[in-house]
């Protein structure tokens, strides 16, 4: 007999590629304030919310603003991101997400997002998987970011499923230790060398394999 299993995913650098357009959208910002961002420096803000990558990129620059000047700007980077987001299609979906999805609805195993990201509805929806997860939790819905579990908690509490016998694809250390800290199986998408407390690791999600998921479902 099947266990009662789930799947919870992470969306930036599991399902699409954001990244990429949050570095534009952050690098824009720096600029305009007078400072570079770079590529390197992009890396600190995967996983992290809106607010917080903020806050980290003004260390970077060294700069002190009012609140009421980070809002302006959180809402001037967020727009354009979106600009970026409106024009993504199901091609940008990663290789390796539509065949694991696929795997998933013929076995019946039901799975939700768990993202950080407040547009994670919108992301979905311009790449056509919106109505296949059965539940999304996402930066609207937490009050305490990752590391802390309680983004995959409340996924696993939509799910209807004991958070022991959920299954978590991160790219982010902080991804991971959620997972972790949730008692949930984690498995990290990215290097070994850096996602090395996930449970497992793969270097993306097209080397998964069937017989992978097949273990873990039986
Ligand atoms: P938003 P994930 C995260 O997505 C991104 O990795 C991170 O870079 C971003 O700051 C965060 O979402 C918030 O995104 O500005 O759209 O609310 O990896 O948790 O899916
Ligand atoms: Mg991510």
């Amino acid at each position: 007999m099947k266990k009662e299993i789930a799947f919870i995913f992470d969306l930036d650098g599991v399902i699409v590629d954001t990244a990429k357009y949050h570095y534009l959208a952050w690098k824009n910002l720096a600029n305009s304030l007078g400072f570079d961002f770079t590529e390197k420096n992009n890396e600190l803000l995967k996983g992290v919310s809106r607010v917080k990558s903020l806050e980290i990129l003004l260390n970077i620059g060294n700069v002190q603003l009012s609140e009421e000047k980070k809002q302006t700007l959180l809402v001037q980077k967020n727009t354009e991101y979106l600009g970026y987001v409106n024009k993504m299609t199901s091609d940008e979906i990663l290789p390796g997400v539509n065949e694991l999805l696929n795997f998933l609805d013929t076995n019946n195993i039901k799975y939700a997002l768990g993202s950080a990201s407040k547009n994670a509805p919108l992301i979905l929806e311009k790449v056509g998987l919106l109505n296949r997860f059965s539940a999304i939790v996402d930066g609207n819905d937490v009050s305490k970011a990752k590391p802390d579990p309680e983004v995959f908690l409340i996924g696993a509490k939509k799910l209807h499923i004991k958070p022991e016998n959920c299954v978590v694809f991160e790219d982010a250390i902080a991804g991971i230790e959620a997972a972790n800290r949730a008692n949930m199986i984690s498995v990290g998408i990215g290097e070994k060398e850096v996602l090395g407390e996930a449970t497992f690791v793969f270097e993306n999600m097209a080397v998964i394999t069937t017989d992978f998921l097949k273990n873990l479902i039986n």
